[in-house]
């Protein structure tokens, strides 16, 4: 939805507020104005430029610094793309920056002209008309990224898409439920042409209809009585602008076209001093390879946040459906490429949830029982990637863990089969259509500040003493910590059997033990991507080759598929960065969790798949003296839980 408010530009107070309506249009107005682009330009990105840490770290409220806005164009003009720095303070363009040869990640608006462009190509219908499809208002068009395979035709000197059909069966149908198999149009997006249509041998269309949506459903179960959540006196924060305050925690948030959901300076207070753990964090991109060969489906690898851009398919969340109680919703302003502001209202939620109890004890003998329950902070936002939803979550407890976890939803990625047959690198969901197996591959940057900006990092798992005269019983196991000194060290797997996890731990900070105060990188459920070492897929997006990677703090390396990862072949990303094996010992580090969901399609997955949940946590280790959430107060009101009579 376009944004109605009037241009307001009141300089906000924090320099990390995110860009208000009114700043993204005052920049592109000085982009525009300063004569250098065509008419054809398009806008990809315009977002708050952050200022430097030392800025953000030194502010206090009153204090002047420069509002600068970071943007993005691309002239479809010439195909250019350059990037530049505009103040808002001083009105004019402190750096243009052409960068040569890269493709930004696709725009919405492209979305929406590629599919027009389709549908009126008379080749492209001929196609479609062959396939059985005629009338072509019924058509679904998702323009996939290109990619980069090494094959003719592959790199970044035309800005290419490779859009897939789906036909519904009327306006309001699932299109998902019939791909229109082995057809593919390669279109020009600077030209916004078509290139050429790659077709294999046609294929039926599915038989059956695939619908979820309450106009096809029909009959409910009727055994449901309401569940309400109850605030009486409403919710236990506080929001400034984007600043939020829960209890002991306080933390900013942003929003960014890429990345969306960003979270600024998480810090505790323990008892009046405030301790920080986090600087930045973000789910800095995502992959979803495809692991069909077919001429039609090996091309299929979304980069999610890269290619397209997260954060401009959020959704507007809304109360009582997407979120239970008192909700504070944030609204996102970004750019449409037209440069017009483009406000997704309600996309980020704040909440409190009740997540069962936060510890426990009841001593028998006396029969007294202290119980506490869990009550955790939500910020979230969910998104819509064509066919699939993403919710991405993250939770802040009283004990001091922070977790988060991706939601996975949605409708399913699919393939036509003729009747009868079966795919080995899928499975069937309905009668001639398979989803291809695949998985989702999420990396989560994490600048780090435990205790201050100077930390390490220490791997650890359990190790067991060679069985002899040391260890007569087979018992003496104990947790084996080794210091990650370089980048190439710090490459790893997960390893639940040995219960590795990594450990970060403050240069400074020392608890009552005499241990550095740290935070525990604890893995969920987690995979090894199944791309092989030479697969071009993993080449451009070398994150997925270990679960751990960690660099010293370089404010240009901001993303785990570098900065222009569309149709890029590679070579410029996280494993770039760490490729200079640089000290990470006593220092500003920045760690990346790569995690993964592995899917192997079920039919109970389609139509619309029911929630997958994979994450992460960081829990205090050592941090506090004690469980800091002693003070949690009791919630039975005065009276005393006590379990029941022996
Ligand atoms: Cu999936």
């Amino acid at each position: 939805m376009k944004d109605a408010t009037p241009l307001e530009n009141t300089r906000p107070d924090h320099p990390l507020e995110p860009l208000g309506p009114g700043e993204i249009r005052e920049a592109v107005a000085l982009v525009r104005q300063s004569g250098r682009l065509s008419a054809r330009a398009r806008f990809i990105l315009v977002a708050l430029d952050e200022p430097p840490k030392e800025v953000v770290l030194g502010f206090r409220p009153g204090a002047a610094w420069d509002r600068r806005a970071a943007v993005v164009v691309l002239d479809n003009a010439d195909g250019a793309t350059y990037e530049a720095v505009v103040s808002l303070d001083q009105r004019r363009i402190v750096d243009w920056r052409y960068v040569p040869g890269v493709q930004p990640s696709l725009t919405l608006d492209e979305f929406f002209e590629c599919e027009e462009t389709l549908k009126r190509d008379p080749a492209f219908q001929a196609a479609l008309r062959k396939r059985g499809v005629t009338d072509f208002d019924l058509i679904m068009v998702d323009p996939w990224s290109a990619g980069h395979y090494g094959l003719p035709g592959d790199g970044p000197e035309r800005r290419l898409t490779r859009a897939l059909t789906w036909v519904r069966s009327e306006p309001s149908d699932n299109g998902y439920a019939r791909p229109v198999e082995a057809l593919a149009a390669i279109v020009d997006l600077n030209r916004m042409a078509v290139v050429a249509i790659e077709e294999g041998e046609p294929v039926p269309l599915p038989p059956e209809p695939a619908n979820y949506s309450r106009r096809y459903i029909g009959k409910f179960r009727t055994d449901i009585k309401p569940l309400a959540v109850v605030q009486a006196q409403g919710p236990s924060f506080t929001v400034t602008g984007h600043e939020i305050r829960w209890q002991k925690w306080s933390l900013r948030i942003g929003f960014t076209p890429r990345e969306g959901l960003v979270l600024y300076q998480v810090a505790y207070d323990d008892d009046g001093r405030v301790r920080p753990v986090l600087y930045r964090a973000s789910m800095c991109d995502m992959v979803v390879p495809y692991g069909d060969p077919h001429p039609n489906h090996f091309r299929k690898n979304a980069f999610d946040c890269g290619e397209f851009g997260i954060g401009l398919f959020a959704n507007s969340l809304e109360l009582g459906c997407d979120c239970l109680g008192e909700i504070r919703y944030f609204d996102a302003h970004m750019a449409t490429s037209k440069g017009d502001v483009y406000t997704i209202k309600n996309a980020i939620c704040l909440h409190e949830e009740d997540y069962g109890i936060l510890w426990k004890h009841m001593d028998w003998r006396t029969n007294e029982t202290e119980v506490r329950r869990n009550r955790r902070l939500v910020v979230s936002f969910i998104a819509t990637v064509g066919n699939y939803e993403y919710g991405f979550y993250w939770y802040f407890q009283q004990d001091g863990l922070i977790q988060f976890e991706v939601k996975l939803t949605g409708i399913m990625h699919t393939g036509a089969l003729p009747p009868g047959e079966t795919r080995r690198y899928g499975r069937l969901v309905a009668p001639q259509v398979y989803a291809p197996n695949h998985q989702h591959m999420f990396n989560v940057r994490m600048d780090m500040m435990v205790d201050g900006l100077r930390n390490s990092v220490y791997e650890t798992h359990n190790e067991c003493e060679p069985a002899g005269a040391g260890n007569p019983f087979g018992n003496a196991c104990y947790s084996k910590a080794t210091l990650l000194k370089t980048e190439k060290q710090a490459q790893q797997w997960v390893d639940p059997l040995a219960a590795r996890s990594w450990k970060i731990v403050s240069a400074s900070g020392r608890n009552r033990l005499g241990e550095p105060t740290g935070y525990r990188l604890v893995p969920g459920e987690n995979v090894r991507c199944f791309l092989g070492d030479t697969s071009p897929v993993m080449r451009r997006a070398a994150f997925m080759g270990k679960h751990l990677w960690v660099t010293p703090y370089e404010p240009r390396e901001r993303y785990a598929t570098g900065d222009y990862p569309n149709q890029h072949p590679g070579g410029a990303d996280l494993a770039a960065y760490a490729a200079a094996d640089r000290s990470i010992e006593d220092t500003n580090v920045v760690v990346w969790y790569t995690m993964g969901a592995n899917h192997i399609a079920r039919p109970e997955d389609w139509p619309v798949m029911p929630v997958v949940h994979i994450s992460f946590m960081l829990k205090p280790d050592g941090f506090f003296e004690r469980n800091p959430a002693l003070d949690v107060p009791p919630s039975d009101g005065g009276h005393a839980c006590h379990g029941a009579a022996p």
